[in-house]
């Protein structure tokens, strides 16, 4: 790639997670100078980045606040907040913010398809990937779901689908996607944002400067706050109209609707619930706005499988069927995964609900509970306080200590024709590497305890 940065900067990069160490890595392949701090003692790639380029300096466990009050660019991972004082200090005395998807947008000729939501990314981004395959596209996936978008400038590839996240978007100007979309709106990360407009607002920035764009009808948060005369699909699960991609289910399966005409149907899906046929929609949406052949489209969506941790079916013990949706660490989530399910599920739902909430109002997942008569077992760091909003709604919460606690609670109540969902509606940090880890353990568990 061409040098496109002056050397006579200061630079530090802020982080030396997943994102820190791609930046790092990068700016040593321009073969510029730089330092690298994180907060964190152990920070994931500190050993192995101090191994590869000895000659960068580090400062590991503390805010290098000399540094950043000398920067002119600052590299931020996005694990860490624009309103950290040192950050903040920084800022105000001239640092420019740099981000790896801000780096990537600038210097990638490949085409841009970006997908941010509160929920469904993963699983879209990866249909989509799917697709392209099928359409024999050479595309690569990455951004949020775990692949930080500098590894794409290494490798050849004629589109980027980009997973992106509220604290990804927050440090980009302008993507200048090929197509972008919000999928959903539901709080989360209210711990880092004042409240839903600005978390609603970072998310938005997604459309700066794209060609053309996707939006969920049904939900008016999603819809771009500037007006457009851009290229747009609109897709809904509660209306059909002209201009408009919609579905309906019935005993002979699933039917897609572009304007008032069925173009797909399908008699049955592996990606199951409601929520994800709204994904589904949105992966066709995106089909439409690029001209691909729908009927190569539908094939490869027939043939998704979906994710793990999403909605996952592990096992059916004594008639009883085990569901892992760790992947489900917000409340809107937990929520879509109960209402999708539901339908399906014979007996009684037994969720099993804890970890860190992130100050989430746990009073919407309540109400569902409520109306769906599920049993709740509240574990975790937050595990009490969830139950107590469970509670006011007048659901009885089973109180437990860990995850596989909860777990043996909901064994010993279920009965044969029960579900046994682990969808968490919060982070798994608190006792967990991540949501992969949580799940993992469920399923180890559910798997051990079958007699
Ligand atoms: N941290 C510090 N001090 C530092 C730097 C980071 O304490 O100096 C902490 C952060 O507060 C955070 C953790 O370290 O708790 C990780 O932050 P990071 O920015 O180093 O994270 P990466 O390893 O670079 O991973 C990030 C995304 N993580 C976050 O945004 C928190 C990953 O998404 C993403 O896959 C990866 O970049 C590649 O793009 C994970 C995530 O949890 C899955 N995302 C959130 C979500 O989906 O809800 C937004
Ligand atoms: P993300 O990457 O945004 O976290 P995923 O595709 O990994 O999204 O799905 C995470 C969880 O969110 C799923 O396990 C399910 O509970 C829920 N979910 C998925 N799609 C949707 C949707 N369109 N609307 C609401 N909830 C959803």
């Amino acid at each position: 790639m061409t040098q496109l940065i002056g050397t006579d900067k200061q630079r530090v990069v802020i982080g030396l997670g997943k994102t820190g160490y791609s930046m790092a890595t990068w700016l040593a392949a321009q073969g510029v100078p730089f330092r690298v701090m994180d907060t964190r003692a152990d920070a994931p790639y500190a050993a192995q980045f101090a191994a590869e380029q000895p000659q960068v300096e580090l400062c590991l466990g503390q805010w290098a606040t000399d540094w950043l009050n000398s920067a002119d660019e600052v590299y931020v991972s996005p694990g860490v907040a624009l309103a950290e004082p040192a950050l903040v200090s920084a800022i105000a005395k001239g640092a420019q913010v740099v981000s790896d998807v801000a780096l990537y947008a600038r210097n990638t000729q490949a085409p841009i398809i970006a997908v941010t939501g509160s929920n469904g990314k993963s699983t879209v981004v990866t249909l989509l990937g799917a697709v392209a395959e099928r359409l024999g596209l050479n595309a690569a996936v990455a951004g949020n779901i775990g692949k930080p978008v500098l590894d794409l400038m290494d490798e050849s590839h004629e589109l980027a689908i980009l997973e992106l996240s509220s604290f990804q978007l927050e440090m980009v100007e302008h993507l200048n996607a090929r197509v972008a979309m919000v999928l959903n709106i539901s709080p989360d990360h209210m711990d880092r944002y004042e409240d839903l407009a600005a978390y609603r607002l970072a998310k938005h920035r997604i459309f700066n400067g794209c060609d053309s764009l996707v939006v969920n009808a049904d939900d008016v948060l999603t819809q771009p706050l500037m007006s457009s005369a851009r290229p747009y699909m609109a897709y809904s699960l509660k209306r059909k109209d002209i201009g408009m991609l919609s579905a309906d289910v019935d005993a002979a399966g699933i039917h897609v609707f572009d304007g008032l005409q069925e173009v797909i149907h399908w008699p049955t899906l592996r990606l199951k619930g409601r929520h994800n046929l709204q994904n589904i929609l949105a992966v066709l949406a995106v089909a439409k706005l690029m001209s691909w052949p729908m009927a190569s489209v539908a094939e490869a969506i027939a043939a998704f499988t979906g994710l793990p941790h999403r909605c996952e079916w592990v096992a059916e013990q004594h008639g009883v069927t085990f569901v892992n949706d760790s992947k489900g660490t917000n409340v809107g989530a937990t929520v879509a995964a109960l209402e999708g399910l539901a339908p399906e599920c014979t007996g009684r739902l037994h969720l099993l609900l804890g970890g860190d909430s992130k100050s989430a109002d746990f009073s919407p997942l309540a109400a569902v509970c409520q109306k769906l008569a599920v049993a709740v077992y509240t574990y975790g760091r937050d595990g009490a306080s969830i139950a107590d909003a469970c509670e006011k709604a007048g659901v009885a919460a089973m109180r437990a200590e860990t995850m596989q606690d909860a777990l043996a609670q909901a064994r010993g109540h279920a009965v044969a024709g029960d579900w046994v969902l682990l969808s968490p509606a919060c982070a798994s940090f608190d006792q967990f590497a991540n949501f992969e880890a949580r799940g993992a353990a469920f399923v180890q568990t559910v798997l051990g305890g079958a007699a």
